[in-house]
């Protein structure tokens, strides 16, 4: 396959698949653009969730049990930070601080997010592109019976226990994609663009929202891969935000949603039977295993995704 590959990823399911993009693609053919809607001021802290879940799983860093975060953790300043009143709800572990200090400094430097995202990557040995999707602020927020939430509270603090109206991304009209983003959507060589199993609603929409994204993407092969199998998600809120939405749970409802934006969807073996009626919606549907427990579930998923660029009919 010839061209360049646009992923766009969520945290800990994209990123997944970003790892096994990044072990059959050169560095020169991807570019991973990552959700920032997850983040938030804390402590005087720029938390980012879904770029450091990147981060560390392409360094090869993350806790694949707890699913977020480092490994090997340890929990001392947390333990002091509540001994001393702080707010203990949102669990920043002594490793993943070192990060977020670093992050501050630069920040703080004047760096952009990108810069910043930039500067980390390399030194924890990631060659690949990960770039923030904006350097503006996107927060998404959920609309419950008690307002609207910002997301972390939602998701870590609520335990995504509210029932959910409504998602907005607040900043997202007038916040611009990345340099890096903007640079690989206006590449003359971009080749297909790959939505990794992250939520729809939560993280890849608040990337779709940026002004330009949508039009941009849907002039391009777009080829997803499902984050539901055995007709639910393997983890987090996807299924339960679904019904609440008033959605079926389901491959075709997932695609439907994505609309014309979408060419192909992966979806998994377990719900091989939802590949007819995406192809009867008029979708190409690819049925294979996109549960990843390994690296090397990790690179023929990638392998099969982009064995189906060459045969996406769309012009870039
Ligand atoms: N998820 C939790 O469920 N509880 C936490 O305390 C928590 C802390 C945390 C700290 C840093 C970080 O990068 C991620 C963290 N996450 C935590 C995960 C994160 O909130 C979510 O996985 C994403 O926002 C959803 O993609």
């Amino acid at each position: 396959m010839t061209g360049h590959i646009l992923a766009l990823s969520g945290g800990v399911g994209g990123a997944k698949l970003a790892a096994g993009l990044c072990a059959v693609l050169p560095p020169e053919q991807l570019t991973i653009a990552v959700n920032t809607g997850d983040d938030f001021e804390h402590l005087g802290l720029t938390i980012c969730p879904d770029l450091d879940s990147v981060t560390y799983a392409l360094a090869g860093l993350n806790d694949t049990v707890r699913g977020w975060g480092v490994a090997d953790e340890t929990w001392q300043a947390m333990g002091m930070l509540s001994r001393l009143g702080g707010p203990d709800w949102f669990n920043l572990g002594d490793r993943d601080l070192g990060l977020h200090l670093t992050r501050a400094m630069h920040l703080r430097a004047g760096d952009t997010l990108s810069q910043v995202t930039a500067k980390l990557t390399a030194q924890l040995g990631i060659t690949h592109r990960v770039v923030p999707m904006s350097d503006d602020p996107v927060r998404t927020q959920v609309q419950t019976d008690g307002g609207w939430l910002d997301f972390q509270h939602y998701f870590v603090r609520e335990q995504c226990r509210p029932e959910v109206r409504e998602v907005r991304f607040a900043g997202a009209a007038e916040a611009q994609p990345s340099p890096d983003l903007a640079e690989a959507l206006s590449r003359p060589d971009l080749a297909a663009v790959v939505i990794c199993p992250s939520n729809p609603w939560l993280s890849v929409d608040p990337i779709l929202a940026l002004p330009g994204i949508r039009d941009r993407i849907a002039r391009l092969p777009v080829i997803a891969v499902s984050p539901l199998v055995g007709g639910t998600a393997l983890k987090g809120p996807l299924a339960k935000l679904m019904a609440e939405l008033g959605q079926p749970v389901s491959n075709p409802a997932l695609a439907a949603h994505y609309g014309e934006l979408l060419d192909h969807l992966v979806i998994d073996e377990t719900d091989a039977a939802d590949a007819a009626l995406l192809r009867d919606a008029g979708l190409c549907a690819t049925v294979t295993q996109t549960v990843m427990r390994e690296a090397a579930d990790r690179e023929k998923l990638a392998q099969e995704v982009l064995a189906l660029v060459g045969g996406v009919d769309r012009q870039g």
